[in-house]
């Protein structure tokens, strides 16, 4: 593999699962297949577990680690081709990505939807640059439309957790005080139904995710009838995809709180959540710490998907 940006990537999936499952009961196992390899990982945004799990896989792979906050001791970065740079910005992206290119061997980047130009966002400008510049395999640690190493770790919960072969998964949205990226729900849609789950997304109207990741799945406008025989409830919050709304916040709705009462109306579902999360706006204190709840194995998992990530980079490397 030499980059990872999306489901497909990953080829096989039956494979890259077992691989998952294998890595989790010996976290070592590879550890010599990335001596002497560095790892970049370059954020434009904050992060809590992207941070620490990628990291602590590529020391399970035995790879040296070095972490750039773009905001925090680097310079000020312009990223729009052909502007006079007589303001706050002195460097460019573009001779950035190359230089960064230089010290490492593989690239993580986190580079958050700005959420003012659905274009912009929806061509992937930021993490395409580094592909093309960088001269090196790169992997999204969420980008602007997608997260995939959080829905990777999604799918190995749910297949440690499902009692039936093909589980009802159903994505609901939750209201949140804040204009949020659609990377989480694009990219967990487009897994999930990459694995042959019943999927059903549940939203207020104006939340229509992009088809090209929705493709296979349902909508059920009403919530509560969405929950009804669901075997893993994932909650998120995203702001409008459409182009009239882009990044708008059109609801901030509360009765789409999940709580015990959607809860009780499924197949005794599991609660998912990729976190972080706003108790009492997404999920109540009730459902996150009830015996159903899922976050705290779900964000374990995202070190064995960053495992399985870099090890088939380290393995694709000339
Ligand atoms: C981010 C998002 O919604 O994309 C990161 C989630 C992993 N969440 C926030 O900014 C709160
Ligand atoms: N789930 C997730 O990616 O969390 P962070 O934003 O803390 O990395």
């Amino acid at each position: 593999m030499r980059h990872f940006t999306e489901v497909k990537d990953l080829g096989n999936l039956h494979q890259a699962l077992q691989e998952a499952l294998e890595i989790k009961k010996e976290r070592f196992k590879y550890v010599e297949l990335g001596r002497n390899k560095t790892l970049l990982m370059v954020f434009f945004n904050s992060s809590l577990r992207t941070r620490l799990s990628t990291q602590k896989a590529a020391m399970n792979l035995g790879m040296n680690v070095i972490v750039l906050d773009i905001n925090q001791g680097a310079w000020k970065l312009e990223t729009e081709r052909g502007v006079v740079m007589d303001g706050d910005k002195s460097e460019h992206l573009l001779e950035a990505i190359p230089v960064m290119g230089c010290y490492c061997d593989i690239i993580g980047i986190r580079s958050f939807a700005q959420l003012e130009n659905r274009e912009d966002d929806y061509q992937e400008k930021i993490l395409n640059q580094f592909i093309q510049y960088s001269g090196r395999p790169v992997f999204s640690m969420e980008a602007a439309t997608g997260h995939p190493l959080q829905s990777f770790a999604d799918w190995i919960t749910i297949e440690e957790n499902k009692s039936v072969e093909r589980p009802k998964v159903v994505l609901t949205w939750a209201p949140h005080p804040k204009a949020l990226p659609q990377a989480v729900p694009n990219s967990f849609v487009q897994w999930m139904v990459a694995v042959g789950y019943e999927v059903v997304i549940t939203h207020p109207r104006g939340y229509e995710l992009d088809e090209k990741f929705t493709a296979g799945a349902r909508i059920e406008y009403d919530q509560m009838k969405a929950m009804q025989g669901a075997h893993f409830v994932y909650a998120k919050n995203w702001s409008a995809a459409s182009l009239e709304h882009y990044g708008q916040v059109l609801s901030m709705e509360r009765s789409w709180t999940v709580s015990r009462r959607q809860m009780d109306v499924t197949d005794n579902a599991f609660f998912m959540h990729c976190l972080p999360v706003r108790r009492n706006m997404i999920v109540t204190d009730e459902v996150i710490e009830g015996p159903r709840s899922l976050v705290i194995p779900e964000a374990a998992n995202r070190e064995i998907s960053a495992t399985v990530v870099i090890k088939k980079i380290l393995e694709g490397l000339e």
